[in-house]
């Protein structure tokens, strides 16, 4: 699996986190959270950046002044890939924390129209397995992400964050002919998707929005405003890499590399 691995930039840490890193960070420091993506051509559409409450994180060192913050998994495959981290198969971890440690972050998300900065905020089906653990919303074309930033709203309070950081404006990047130019809260209407636990018709609507977007999207916003998505993924791609906001990320196949071998 060929990702595309993006850099969003921490401005602002809520205080549990300003804690745990207290001390181990060196001044001028900047740090990124990692979020693996299969789509480019949406990134304009960022809404926030999503962590698993209860999965584990590291904060690992790639130079004297850049951090990543994603799984120990997606660290040590990155470590096996050239141009990520200086020593092959050395991946140092500065700190470590949950999830929900960092709810709240600040992050500047590259191409976002959401220029001011998103937030970091809890999604339960983030796999550790899969990707960097890190996940950046986009509600306008994933219906995960328009489910769950929908749930984050409603019950703001139980998951202790605010209404509004789950409320950024979801704006049309792409149209499609079958679902217009908001395809994930089409999808969700129409499939009566009630909330982030309806897991089976999530992965329906996935389907049918990665087909319909990939195959017969057209951009409708940003710099390749007008071309098919499938051209304009790849040039997306290739902007984010030469402005030195992403880098490729492969997943290697679970079985090959295991955490033992
Ligand atoms: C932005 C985005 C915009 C995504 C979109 C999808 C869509 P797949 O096909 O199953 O491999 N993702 C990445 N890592 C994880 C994880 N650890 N746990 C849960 N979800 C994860 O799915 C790849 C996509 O799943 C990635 O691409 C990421 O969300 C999410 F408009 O990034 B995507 C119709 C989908 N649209």
């Amino acid at each position: 699996q060929e990702y595309i691995a993006l850099k969003l930039k921490v401005k602002e840490w809520p205080e549990p986190a300003q804690k745990i890193l207290d001390g181990k960070l060196p001044e001028g420091a900047n740090v990124y959270f990692i979020p693996a993506t299969l789509r480019p051509e949406t990134m304009y559409g960022q809404t926030c950046c999503f962590v698993g409450p209860h999965l584990d994180y590291g904060v690992f060192k790639v130079s004297e002044t850049e951090y990543f913050v994603c799984s120990e998994r997606a660290a040590r495959n990155m470590s096996f890939q050239p141009g990520i981290f200086p020593e092959w198969g050395v991946y140092p971890q500065i700190a470590g924390f949950k999830g929900k440690d960092v709810i709240g972050t600040v992050v500047n998300a590259p191409l976002s129209v959401h220029t001011e900065g998103v937030r970091i905020l809890p999604m339960e089906t983030v796999k550790d397995t899969k990707g960097t653990a890190v996940v950046t919303c986009v509600p306008s074309d994933s219906p995960d992400d328009f489910a769950t930033v929908t749930e984050l709203a409603k019950k703001a309070d139980y998951y202790c964050i605010k209404k509004e950081w789950a409320e950024l404006e979801i704006l049309p990047i792409i149209d499609t002919p079958t679902y217009g130019n908001l395809t994930a809260p089409k999808l969700v209407a129409e499939l009566k998707i009630q909330s982030p636990k309806d897991t089976k018709k999530l992965e329906e609507a996935k389907d049918k929005a990665y087909r319909e977007g990939f195959y017969k999207g057209t951009m409708i916003y940003g710099d390749f405003k007008g071309k098919p998505v499938e051209q304009a993924k790849l040039l997306v791609r290739q902007q984010l890499i030469d402005s030195g906001d992403a880098f490729n990320y492969a997943e290697p196949d679970g079985k090959v590399i295991s955490r033992s071998g």
